[in-house]
């Protein structure tokens, strides 16, 4: 693969459809609303857009769930919508990458309702069958969606697989009958003229013999990197992936720098990126997401300095802090206790992201610094993951309060990702004249598109800064990176290449902290602060600084 491709100098912004823009008053957005707020997002300097998915679903998991990979999701709007979103995406620069979801469809498409009407169906093995054992599950494997991953079908006498919901049994890709049928699909939409793929829990595809032992009690990272993945990864390549100019991220639970080489290998026989959840953990614990633990900068520059020196000369990071699984990052990795904290914290994140190694990814209203939702009961939440959490751990196993469970839903909940994309000041934010599938965040009346585009100082105007800087500056793409030793509330690094070098400096806490600059940056041009001026001798706040030497 060329050193240039690209998606190498691209910055990738993330649409989730369902909370967008809604064009029709329905309460849920749409491809027109996508479409009607394009110039927003041309303006901001971004080069791609990511929409999580837009096909035929049932929502059971917000169209993860596939009924119809051909079709438009009704409340998405129809084929013409989306050809006219395309159209004038890629009249406006923009490009467009389509979420895949593969590993699963919906237990509403085709395939599934041939395959559970009997064994001796065509379709039968286009999913993953097995006889109970003991009269039980055939193994003790999770859903990620809690309780067992296996679902029992009464009318074969089998259970199937389903590692998420159970409308969305997984598909077995050892049946080459549904590599051929996902490729075709896949070739079907480059055929349209689309840029690309996300592609969800792509390292989940291929499941070793041992994870149908009876086990431990595990997660999908149980299943993830199994013994032909990289061969179905490989196949799918040569039969499509390579006959178009794409970018393709893999979204892989479980992926370590050593297996992430193989996906997003430079030599462009997979994939051109993976995401990692390592990064995501950070304030993970033996409940999952669902405690009060705090992300810790250690652990966030140590893993990020991994990636960074992991992968170089081998493979291409991508770069996220936040996404529609994700609770809110400045809410998460910066501070929202204050106004004037959550502008210079949003804007800090975004510093250090954006001047490492790899391709960023921005998800929808993180350039405004939208913020987590005050949730304060369980009817306020929409995602099957929280609820079925929620019941898991205060109804059945009563291992915490409903108080303890609604604080770390406040927390981590992917609802926090999924209110509406606050547009401006009027009823709803501007998402819909109707009635919002899910609560606008009540701080919209400040936190808005409207209010920032008449900012100069707006969290959105420094994303535009940033992403410049990405497209105007080489050594961004290509400079060798090295994390500076500081104080453990700062994290500093620098990116060489032999005609430029850059020095990032972040203070991701609310403390002052001094910091002389080293002596050979003395001369150095500061080209992006956020703050006024800026002292020689410290870091106030979640301070940022980019200088330039060269
Ligand atoms: O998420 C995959 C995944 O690993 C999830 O378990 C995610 O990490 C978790 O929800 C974070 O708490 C993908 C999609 O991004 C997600 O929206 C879907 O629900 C899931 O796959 C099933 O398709
Ligand atoms: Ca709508």
């Amino acid at each position: 693969m060329d050193k240039t491709s690209w998606w190498k100098k691209s910055v990738v912004y993330q649409i989730y459809p369902r909370s967008f823009m809604d064009s029709n008053g329905d309460g849920i957005g749409d491809l027109n609303g996508i479409t009607s707020r394009l110039p927003y997002l041309a303006k901001l300097g971004v080069d791609v857009l990511w929409l999580s998915p837009v096909y035929q679903s049932p929502n059971d998991d917000n169209g993860y769930d596939i009924s119809n990979y051909r079709a438009i999701m009704d409340e998405f709007g129809t084929m013409e919508d989306f050809d006219r979103m395309l159209a004038t995406a890629h009249g406006l620069g923009l490009k467009i990458v389509m979420d895949l979801v593969v590993n699963h469809t919906s237990d509403e498409h085709a395939w599934f309702v041939e395959s559970r009407k009997s064994r001796e169906n065509p379709y039968r093995d286009y999913y993953i069958w097995r006889d109970p054992v003991d009269g039980h599950e055939p193994t003790q494997v999770e859903s990620c969606f809690s309780g067992s991953a296996w679902q029992y079908d009464e009318t074969t006498g089998q259970y199937y697989l389903h590692l998420f919901s159970k409308k969305q049994p997984d598909l077995n890709w050892d049946n080459p009958k549904v590599r051929d049928a996902v490729f075709d699909m896949m070739d079907w939409w480059c055929q349209k003229g689309i840029d690309g793929f996300r592609m969800d829990v792509i390292s989940l595809i291929s499941k070793s013999p041992e994870f149908f032992e009876p086990a431990e009690k595990g997660r999908e990272v149980g299943a993830a990197n199994g013994p032909h993945e990289h061969e179905y990864l490989q196949e799918m390549n040569e039969r499509v992936l390579s006959h178009y100019d794409l970018m393709t991220v893999g979204e892989c639970p479980g992926v370590t720098v050593e297996e992430a080489k193989k996906y997003a290998r430079n030599d462009g026989k997979e994939l051109s990126m993976v995401f990692q959840f390592e990064l995501m953990d950070a304030d993970g614990g033996e409940t999952g997401k669902w405690n009060d633990r705090k992300p810790q900068l250690s652990y966030v520059k140590e893993n990020l300095t991994k990636w960074q020196l992991g992968l170089r000369g081998y493979a291409w990071n991508s770069l996220f802090w936040d996404n529609h699984d994700q609770p809110r990052c400045v809410s998460r990795f910066g501070d929202d206790s204050t106004e004037e904290n959550r502008v210079h914290s949003a804007k800090m994140l975004a510093t250090c992201l954006h001047m490492l190694q790899g391709t960023p990814y921005i998800y929808q209203g993180e350039e405004l610094g939208m913020t987590n939702y005050p949730f304060q009961s369980l009817s306020e939440c929409r995602d099957i993951e929280a609820v079925n959490a929620y019941h898991e751990f205060v109804d059945e196993k009563k291992q915490f309060t409903p108080d303890e469970m609604m604080r770390y839903i406040r927390k981590a909940s992917r609802d926090n990702a999924r209110t509406p994309m606050q547009w401006d000041a009027t009823a709803n934010a501007g998402f819909t004249t109707g009635t919002p599938w899910i609560a606008v965040n009540p701080n919209y009346r400040t936190i808005n598109a409207e209010a920032a585009l008449k900012d100069p100082d707006s969290v959105y105007y420094y994303y535009q800064k940033l992403i410049a800087l990405r497209h105007t500056l080489p050594v961004v793409t290509d400079g060798d990176y090295a994390l500076l030793d500081t104080d453990d509330r700062l994290y500093c690094y620098t990116r060489a290449d032999a005609d430029q070098k850059l020095l990032i400096c972040c203070n991701f806490s609310k403390d002052e902290v001094p910091y002389e600059i080293p002596a050979e940056f003395a001369k150095a041009k500061l080209l992006l602060c956020n703050y006024e001026e800026y002292p020689q001798d410290r870091l106030r706040p979640y301070e940022a600084r980019v200088y330039l030497l060269g």
